[in-house]
């Protein structure tokens, strides 16, 4: 079974606000499933890295505060087309942009504090799991756990 995965962690504020609990019901009631999960304190040189191609913006420093201000919750979710129905279910950048039944939508006002990053294309999904997951942290899935979310009769998942 070969279904995308994708990388995203939920932000200091989302674990400070209580509500990772809430976002992550949102990706298992959709159908994803969980691969692999850490609560982790991003460090400055990871966030660094992560974020280099804002460097020079005004933001950069202050998002770089951000994200290391306390404990994140890093998760690899697996399900049919992954990174974009995850950006999509995560909603715009600026949380008064977006739209109501997104995370971002329902949760978030700021343009900085928005709760949640997700892999941007397969590439940078496939790089950013590397970063913070051996392949034995991983967790592998057969046709079985996905028979009602999915229709796994015929040779392909549909
Ligand atoms: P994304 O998280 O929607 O992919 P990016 O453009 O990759 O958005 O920006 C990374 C993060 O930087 C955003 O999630 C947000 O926290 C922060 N950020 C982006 N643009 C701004 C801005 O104009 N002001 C403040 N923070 C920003
Ligand atoms: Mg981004």
């Amino acid at each position: 079974m070969k279904l995308e995965r994708t990388l995203v962690f939920l932000k200091p504020d989302a674990f400070k606000r209580s509500i990772a609990g809430e976002i992550i019901s949102r990706f298992e009631r959709r159908g994803f499933l969980i691969a692999g999960m850490k609560l982790i304190k991003i460090s400055e040189e990871f966030a660094r890295r992560h974020y280099a191609a804002h460097k020079g913006k005004d933001f950069y420093e202050p998002l770089i505060n951000y994200v290391i201000r306390g404990p994140s919750l890093v998760i690899v979710l697996e399900g049919k087309n992954a990174v974009s129905v995850v950006r999509e279910m995560m909603g715009e950048t600026f949380g008064s942009d977006s739209a109501p039944g997104t995370i971002r939508g329902d949760y978030a006002l700021s343009n900085r504090y928005n709760l949640i990053h997700g892999s941007d294309s397969p590439e940078a999904a496939e790089q950013e799991i590397h970063c913070f997951f051996k392949p034995q942290e991983l967790v592998s899935y057969g046709k079985d756990d996905v028979e009602w979310i999915y229709d796994v009769t015929d040779s392909d998942i549909v």
